[in-house]
Formats: structure tokens, sequence, C-alpha cells
């Protein structure tokens, strides 16, 4: 059991009110941290850390600045057995999980960003008789505030660019997975980054969370999270004018067209509706499919996902760990029984796995298939967050798209075809930030991350993330020696 604290002004302290919030690993049940419940005093304690820091912070350069983040990668490189295991822990998800995604991800995003930022070209635009010059500034202060279901990896996504861009830090991770932003803290303060330049503030969201929101001198919020907080974070930051990311909930369409290989692309297909037990917001929740193959691919599904194994997640070859919580298990039964209201069939899990005693409390979930439903049930366009998929039949592909934009999200979709231009032109009649053809999560670090409708505002990755964390500033010279 450990007594996880703030990071503020180079220092781990209490929150001022000295309470603390229990963690617990979701997979056991057990206690395995408190954290602070910090308030908006503590909140202001950290503006007042950034306040001192950022001057001098935003005066280094940024290849200065990107040694930093190559410091902090290594030293999170050094201890990716510690990150693996902590995450695991944490959230319940596979520690083959949590090393192949969250543990190498969180590495690479401070080093890609150092490099990316070191080769940034600054924009000049020639005029006949002066030059443009534009700049970008850091914002000053940012507040990052970031989910449970990919901790490390979702904040490492922005301190890294936030930092090198010359702002200072107040991040706030959930609250139900402390254990790896604190071993960030721990790496931050190991490498001797300037107090200050960095701060972890601990909390519940709407305490702590609109504290950061709402505080007048914190210039900028990135947010990944639910779209019903989202809203509430849009409604707090829109009337400061705080330059705002909101990387919300997703309800993502799986596109199976009828020439489809399916032998050689379930195992992709299933991972891509249950990684990390479907809590990931680009999960291809609802499989739309061809129905000259529909038969044959549910057949495929059914035989694919019944031998992933579900258990330990510290055990190797766990594929399905725990939820990240029994109330968020209850959440997504919720919705099991509603599909049934709704007319659906289970035609596979739908049940708690019995595992056993070490995993009685366990917020364990069997990976569930749903079929028969409405396309515009509840079921199939309300975000689950949990492994639950619902399988469509379609027969023109106007049918199919009209189903995969029939819901109020749009972030991401994927297609299986062996006609890449036909998947291609129906990619670009999806409503949704991103789409990947005969791939699925899949990622090159410099294309732009987000999405539209309910899935959120503003796009991170690559430049695009190193302008939402700068200002831009024009300077337009004319000469006027004679
Ligand atoms: O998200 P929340 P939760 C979806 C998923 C899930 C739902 C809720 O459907 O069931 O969101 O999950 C902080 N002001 N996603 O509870 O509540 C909170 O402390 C400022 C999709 O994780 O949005 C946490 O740090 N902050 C998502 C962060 O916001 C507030 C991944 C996210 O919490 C706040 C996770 C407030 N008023 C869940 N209230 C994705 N897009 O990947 C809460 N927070």
């Amino acid at each position: 059991m450990i007594n996880i604290q703030n990071y503020i002004n180079g220092k781990f302290i209490n929150s001022i009110n000295n309470e603390v919030i229990e963690n617990y690993n979701p997979a056991t049940g057990e206690e395995i941290a408190t954290i602070p419940r910090s308030s908006p005093k503590d909140i202001q304690n950290a503006v007042n850390a950034c306040e001192k820091a950022k001057l001098s912070w935003s005066k280094l350069s940024i290849s200065e600045r990107s040694k930093w983040l190559d410091k902090i990668a290594n030293e999170l490189e050094k201890r990716f057995e510690d990150v693996s295991k902590l995450e695991s822990i944490d959230t319940g998800k596979p520690i083959s999980l949590a090393r192949t995604v969250d543990a190498t991800r969180s590495v690479s995003n401070f080093r890609f960003f150092a490099n990316l930022a070191k080769n940034m070209k600054e924009k000049q635009f020639e005029m006949n008789d002066a030059m443009n010059n534009v700049i970008n500034k850091p914002v000053g202060i940012a507040g990052l505030i970031t989910p449970w279901n990919l901790p490390l990896y979702l904040l490492s996504w922005k301190v890294a660019p936030a930092l090198v861009m010359g702002n200072c830090i107040i991040a706030k991770p959930s609250e139900l997975t402390p254990m790896t932003a604190n071993l960030l803290a721990e790496i931050i303060d190991d490498v001797g980054l300037p107090k200050g330049v960095f701060n972890l503030v601990h909390g519940y969201g709407n305490e702590c969370g609109q504290a950061v929101v709402e505080h007048p001198e914190i210039n900028l919020i990135s947010f990944t999270g639910g779209t019903e907080t989202g809203k509430i974070v849009a409604k707090t930051a829109a009337p400061m004018f705080k330059k705002i990311s909101l990387e919300l909930g997703g309800k993502n369409a799986t596109i199976i067209l009828k020439d489809t290989d399916i032998k050689s692309n379930i195992k992709n297909i299933a991972k891509s509706a249950f990684l990390n037990q479907g809590q990931v917001c680009l999960c291809g929740s609802r499989i739309l499919v061809h129905e000259s193959i529909y038969s044959s691919f549910l057949e495929e599904l059914l035989k694919y996902v019944s031998t992933m194994k579900i258990g330990d997640p510290l055990n190797e070859d766990t594929q399905l760990g725990s939820l990240i919580s029994c109330e968020h298990r209850e959440k997504v039964e919720s919705y099991i029984k509603l599909a049934i209201e709704e007319g659906g069939e289970v035609v596979l899990g739908g049940e708690r796995p019995k595992l056993n005693e070490k995993f009685a409390n366990g917020a364990f979930l069997e990976p569930t298939v749903i079929i028969g439903l409405n396309h515009n049930s509840r079921t199939a366009t309300e975000e689950i967050f949990g492994p639950v998929v619902t399988i469509h039949k379609f027969n023109e592909i106007d049918d199919a798209i009209n189903i995969a934009n029939c819901t109020k999200y749009g972030l991401a979709a994927s297609i299986w075809t062996q006609d890449t231009n036909l998947g291609e032109s129906i990619a670009e009649r999806l409503d949704t930030g991103m789409v990947w053809i005969n791939c699925w999560l899949h990622r090159d670090l410099r294309v732009p991350f987000g999405g539209v409708k309910s899935s959120g505002l503003g796009r991170e990755g690559g430049l695009y993330s190193l302008q939402f964390f700068s200002e831009l500033q024009n300077i337009c010279t004319m000469d006027n020696t004679n």
C-alpha cells in the first residue's frame, strides 16, 4: 500500500486538507494506494509554482527543452517493467498489453516530440518589401486532464508537447489510476527538471479537475475523457477563452465488405473490438457485415473470441483482464440487459467469468457479442466502453455508411476490404476524425488525432500538438534602412 502525494514545485506533498482517496486494484479488489483528495487550494499552490517557473522555462530554446524530454524518455525506458506492472495493477489490463501499448508508447511519446520539435521549421512569408516571421510562443500554464483507460500513454501524449513548447504543466490524472502518473513525477524529480515546470495534482474530477478548468491563470486545457464531462469542461473554459482540446467518447463502426478475407483478418477485427476490455475510445464496438458473408463472419468471430484468455492480468498469456471498476462493469452490464430488452440476442458471453478465489472480487466480464439489434437502438448507438460488440448486416454500401454515421459520435472507424480504392472512397464519407483500412490502431504519431460531433474538438498529434500547445505570433518586418 503506498500513500501517493501530489508533486508541486518540485516536492511530494499531501493535499492541504490532508484528505485522501483510496485506490484499488480492480482485478482483485485490494486497496493498493491512497491519493490526495486535492481541492482548489492545491491547484492554487500548483499555479504559484508554475508562475515562478514559467519565465525561465519559456526562455530555453526548443532544442534545450527537447533534451529534457529525452532524459525523461531514457528514465521511463529504464523503468519499463515498473511502468508495465503498475499500469496492469492499477487498471486491470493484461501486462502484455501494458508493455506493448502503454509503456512502449509512453517512451515513444517523449522521444517523438523531442525530435519533432527540434526539427520544426517556423514559417516565413516574404513580401516584396517586408518579411513575415511566424513564431510559436508558449501558451503559459497547461491544464492536462486524463482518463483511466490508458493512463500514462495519454498523460505522456500531452505532457511531452506541452513541455517542449515551453509551457508549465498542472496534470490531473484520473482518481482511478494514479500509479504511473506518480511514477512519471518520480522520474521527472529524478532527472531534475526545474521545479514548478511539471506539477501533478490528484483528486476527484468535480473538485480538483473542475478547479483546474476554472482557474483564470491556467491558459489551456487538454482533456481526454467522457463526452458528458467534456461538455462541462467546455462550458467552463469557453467564456474564459482558454485554448481547449477535447478527446471524448466514441461508438466506432467496423465495416466488413463482402470481399474481405475473414480468416486472415479476424484476429485484428476482434482486437479492435476487445483490446483493453473494450475500454479504448477507438474500439470498434459496432461491426457492420455485408449480408453475403454475415454467417461465415459471425462463425469465425465467435470461434476466435471464445479462445481469448480472460483472467489474471499479471499472467503473461492473459488477453482480457478486468474492467476498471465493479461500478463500471455494472454500467456495461446494464447495456447487455438493455440489448435484450431492445430485441437483441447475446450469442456469446454476457456473464461474469468463474475465476479463482483471488479474483472473486475483480471487475471481470466475458467478451460479449450481440446480434439482432436495430442499428438505431440505444445499445447500438450509445458508448458502452466495455467488452461488448453489436453485429449488424448491410446490403448496399450506402446502407453501411448511413449506419456508421447514425450515432452522435464521430471518432474513428475501420474498413476491411481487398479493394482499397473503394475503402478510401467509403472512408471519406464517414463522419469521423480517423479511419483505418485493413488495420486498426496502426499509429503514426505525426497524423492528426481527434474526432468530430460528440467525440470532441480539435486535433492533437505531431505538428498539430506543437501548434495546439503554442500561441502563434506573426512578426512583419519592413527594412527601413535606405
Ligand atoms: O471519464 P471522465 P471516466 C468514457 C467512457 C466512460 C466515461 C466516463 O464512456 O464510461 O467516459 O469515464 C476528470 N472537470 N471514456 O469516468 O469522468 C476525471 O477526474 C474537470 C472515454 O474516466 O470524463 C478524470 O481525470 N475534470 C475516454 C477525467 O476527467 C473532470 C476514456 C476523465 O474522467 C471533471 C475514458 C470536471 N467536472 C472514459 N469530472 C476516452 N475518450 O478515451 C471528471 N473529470
